[in-house]
């Protein structure tokens, strides 16, 4: 995907701050930390168009990244952070839960999922209701440079079956690090937005 343009356009925290251009939105949902502002700025091959931290809980808002005038990357806080939300099954906030249960303009929902580890009850619980939207759905498995690439298949399958993926949801890998799985992601990405015209 070539960028010719990548801008923050707006910090929402509610459907009144929602844009109104009708761009398909692909929207970063995962734990604190799981690496969705770095997505955003690796697939745009920017380092500092969204804000990333080492720390849990950075992004608060819901953030809209415009690319060449014609989509949405949407930035949200992590769930998983207890400072940072409300007891919300997802633990989410509740702009968050009704931003992705009520907006239209959703055309695909990306759940990261930190590689390393097995995934926990909140994003087995968060998979599951994200599922349940009956939006176009996928896992990108997040830090793959911090595993050695003979057990990425095995953390992959255990990602798949501990959610409970149906064979239709990909499961790609990805790292900020290389660069790996750009391609294929923003590949996926064009055939949803193909199909949605
Ligand atoms: N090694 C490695 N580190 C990564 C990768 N992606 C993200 N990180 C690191 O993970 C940390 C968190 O990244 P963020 O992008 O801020 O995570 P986030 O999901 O936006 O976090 P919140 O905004 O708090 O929900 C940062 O220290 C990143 O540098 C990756 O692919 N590889
Ligand atoms: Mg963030």
């Amino acid at each position: 995907m070539k960028i010719i343009s990548a801008k923050c356009t707006i910090s929402a925290v509610g459907p009144n701050q929602y844009p109104n251009t009708g761009y398909p939105e692909i929207v970063m949902v995962g734990r604190s930390n799981v690496g969705k502002s770095s997505l955003i700025n690796s697939l745009c091959t920017r380092h500092a168009l969204a804000r990333t931290s080492g720390q849990p809980g950075k992004t608060q808002t819901i953030n809209y990244f415009a690319i060449n005038e014609q989509m949405y990357l949407v930035d949200l806080p992590g769930y998983g952070y207890v400072e940072a939300s409300k007891a919300k099954p997802t633990e989410w906030g509740e702009f968050i839960t009704n931003y992705l249960r009520n907006r239209q303009m959703i055309a695909l929902i990306v759940h990261l999922i930190d590689l390393r580890h097995k995934p926990m009850k909140n994003d087995k619980n968060a998979s599951e209701w994200l599922m349940g939207l009956n939006i176009p759905y996928i896992i990108v498995g997040t830090k793959a440079d911090k595993i050695s690439r003979g057990k990425l298949p095995a953390h992959i399958a255990a990602i798949r079956k501990e959610l409970m993926l149906p064979a239709h949801v990909p499961a790609l890998i990805y790292s900020k690090e290389t660069g790996e799985g750009r391609d294929e992601l923003w590949r996926h990405v064009r055939s949803v937005l193909a199909g949605r015209e």
